[in-house]
């Protein structure tokens, strides 16, 4: 795709060795469960420090960087997807946008090669078949994107239902 690869793996986004790591956060980079709970028992306590020092929040769509802690990835960019409630107050293009945003930032910081979990099917009830490809046109997308320094993204499927419903998808 465009300038690398595009990979589908069922694995665990925690034991992935790449430049960075995409963290599925909440608007208040508060912790929590899922994915983010796993990465933040994963990475230490340095996490929580650096994102309570640097930033105050972070928008749904947006994302913010920092420092892998004990992960060995370079960074983990917490990116917030939206709560699904009915699909119609914008969470298509909220989701679009936050991929979009992990994956500038990770370009940004000169990353080749990217992991990100499906943002927003655990916990905030976005529909799978819906976020799919949502998320693989965003990742194509950002291989495409003239001057990128991606050249491999991963996205790292937690169940063989998600990583059929992405390969169907792709
Ligand atoms: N590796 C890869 N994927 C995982 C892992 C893992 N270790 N653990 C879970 N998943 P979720 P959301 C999958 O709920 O829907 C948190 O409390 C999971 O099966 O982690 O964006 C935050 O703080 C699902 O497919 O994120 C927010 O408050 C996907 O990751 C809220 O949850 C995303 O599920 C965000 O909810």
């Amino acid at each position: 795709m465009g300038n690398g690869n595009l990979l589908l793996r069922r694995a665990d986004i925690t034991t992935l060795r790449v430049d960075a790591i995409v963290n599925a956060a909440n608007a208040h980079l508060a912790g929590g469960g899922g994915v983010d709970g796993a990465i933040h028992d994963a990475a230490g306590p340095d996490l929580m420090r650096e994102l309570g020092e640097r930033y105050s929040g972070c928008p749904t769509g947006s994302a913010v960087l920092t420092g892998g802690g004990r992960l060995p990835v370079r960074y983990v960019i917490h990116a917030v997807g939206p709560r699904w409630r009915d699909g119609d107050h914008g969470e298509p293009e909220l989701l679009a946008q936050a991929y979009r945003s992990a994956f500038t930032l990770a370009s940004e910081h000169s990353c080749t090669t990217v992991a990100a979990p499906s943002i927003s099917t655990g916990i905030y009830g976005f529909p799978i078949d819906l976020a799919a490809p949502i998320a693989i046109g965003t990742a194509v997308a950002a291989l495409e994107a003239p001057g990128t320094s991606l050249r491999e993204i991963t996205f790292a499927l937690f169940s063989d239902a998600d990583l059929e419903v992405f390969a169907r998808t792709l």
